[in-house]
């Protein structure tokens, strides 16, 4: 069996075959779908010169990704047999080709348009899958202590035993993610009205923005995500609703129609991460559409003595609001249904979620939400305050250089810096910046002067050649200045002036 000639290359097809099912079932699950297959797959199209993919994409017409799956997977089989036929000499050359193979995987899956950590996950229990059923068939097939007919069996068990479980395991993934499919459809078909479709540019004018700092308004797609699902609650619009209950009058059960048929109302909003570090990408600004908050509480008739809500989200995570927030007159609290004029993307909470400006997510935009409990702070404790963070969180002021970037070298003289600040539900009256320690010089602030969203912020900028140091402070509406104090992310948000190291070289 040892020399067998069609073993050894059987043994790398296997355990490739193997990896390649579990990845995919995996990433059916946990990843939207993207595998790393498919990433592969986009990343030649990237790669490949404009006019080679134009010429491809024309021939193919739109049976060009499935063409090109089909080759990345044919080229994959190929080196499966060579790392099953090099593992013969010793397995470890078998597992550098699965090390190499992971490799191209990773960089492809890093540089995917829409990257998570969470879409490594399916490389990472591919390449898991790729060694251990490599190093087992080898095992058998090098076993030389038992006759060759045991060995033969050993071996055939162990391929069909590999095959058997891989696939058990894309099958599943399958048929989990084909209830995601049928919410995709359903968020499709939704109807949103016209209020929340609307769309209207952004209010600012992004043409005297220097580059390099991020959209005023961020788009779905590069929108952070942070939650601890797993698998991304489905839930079709028809199959939702709100119940809120508890301490109230005249408790309710809202269904997606119902809020359809309710006054819609939109607002820009940044939405901000309590585990934004300062500086930090956990934070993003969108126009929101819903049914306020204030309207339906209203309706319910909150009773005296209650000063929280616990909202549950579909897949049982919890967070606590202050009632004050969410009927304050002054902020649109909102059932949101839509983001940036589309229905809710999945990962963002569809078909619907809460946002309170002010408030850092962790307290107040439930995704997926589909219970509201009116009640007392001190009558229970929500996901994250049970895990160590403040009970409440309201959104520390904040400024964010982004440009220049940390460590990046421009050219002396004079340098167009920039970057975001926000002091949500009070607004941003300006902005300084204080070049090496110096004087804090007033730079110009952007013309959304939106209470609830974030605003940009540019200066020139003198600066010799040199290593050179950037430091950002926001002053909010009332006058007050953004905090030097230093603080964490735990327990209720980080705080600090932004500073940012550059070079400055000869033109
Ligand atoms: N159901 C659910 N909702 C959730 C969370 C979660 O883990 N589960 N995380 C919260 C946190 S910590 C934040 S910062 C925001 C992030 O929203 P986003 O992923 O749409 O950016 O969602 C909030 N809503
Ligand atoms: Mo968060």
């Amino acid at each position: 069996m040892r020399n067998s000639r069609f073993a050894w290359p059987g043994a790398g097809l296997v355990a490739g075959l193997a990896g390649l099912a579990v990845s995919f079932g995996v990433a059916m699950i946990v990843a939207l779908g993207n595998n790393p297959v498919t990433a592969v797959a986009q990343s030649i199209i990237k790669i490949l010169p404009g006019s080679l993919a134009e010429q491809g994409v024309q021939a193919l017409g739109k049976h060009d990704k499935p063409v090109l799956v089909g080759i990345v997977l044919a080229g994959l089989v190929g080196f499966f047999l060579v790392i099953g036929t090099v593992s013969r000499r010793h397995v470890g050359y078998g597992v550098l080709g699965f090390v190499v193979l992971a490799g191209i995987g990773l960089a492809a899956t890093v540089s995917a348009y829409s990257f998570t950590l969470r879409n490594l996950l399916p490389l990472v229990a591919g390449y898991v899958v790729w060694v251990l059923a490599l190093a087992w068939l080898a095992g058998t097939l090098r076993d030389r202590h038992t006759p060759e007919r045991k060995n033969r069996r050993a071996f055939l068990m162990g391929a069909a035993v590999t095959l058997v479980a891989s696939s058990a395991v894309a099958v599943a993934g399958q048929a989990l993610g084909a209830g995601r499919q049928k919410v995709e459809a359903a968020r499709r078909n939704v109807k949103l009205p016209a209020s929340a479709t609307a769309n209207p540019p952004p209010p600012v004018d992004t043409t005297v923005w220097p580059t390099g700092l991020a959209p005023w308004q961020t788009a779905n797609h590069d929108f952070y995500r942070i939650d601890t699902a797993i698998v991304v609650p489905a839930i079709t619009p028809d199959s939702w609703s709100l119940r809120i209950h508890g301490m109230v009058d005249n408790p309710i059960t809202l269904t997606y129609q119902d809020l359809l048929a309710r006054p819609v109302v939109r607002n820009w909003m940044t939405l901000n991460c309590v585990s934004n570090p300062v500086g930090g990408s956990l934070v993003g600004n969108a126009d929101w559409s819903g049914v306020l908050l204030r309207d339906i509480l209203a309706e319910v008739g909150i009773q005296p003595g209650a000063d929280a809500i616990k909202q549950t989200s579909h897949d049982g995570w919890t967070c606590g609001t202050p009632i004050s927030a969410l009927t304050d007159p002054g902020r649109q609290a909102m059932l949101a249904i839509a983001m940036n004029g589309e229905p809710l993307p999945i990962e963002h909470g569809f078909p619907v979620r809460t946002v309170v400006p002010g408030l850092y997510g962790y307290v107040s935009a439930c995704k997926w939400v589909v219970d509201y409990e009116v009640t007392r702070f001190s009558d229970f404790a929500a996901f994250w305050t049970v895990r160590g963070w403040s009970e409440e969180g309201p959104v520390k002021m904040a400024s964010r250089i982004d440009t220049p970037r940390a460590g990046d070298q421009v050219t002396a003289g004079q340098v167009r810096v920039g970057g975001f600040a926000w002091e949500q539900h009070v607004g941003i009256k300006g902005v300084e910046v204080a070049v090496d320690g110096g004087q804090w010089q007033p730079a110009t602030i952007g013309e959304a002067d939106h209470v609830d969203s974030w605003v940009q912020w540019r200066l020139d900028v003198d600066v010799d050649p040199g290593d050179h140091i950037l430091r950002v402070r926001a002053i909010d509406d009332n006058g007050q200045v953004q905090t030097s104090v230093h603080a964490e992310v735990a327990p209720n948000g980080a705080s600090g002036w932004h500073t940012v190291q550059f070079k400055a070289v000869r033109g």
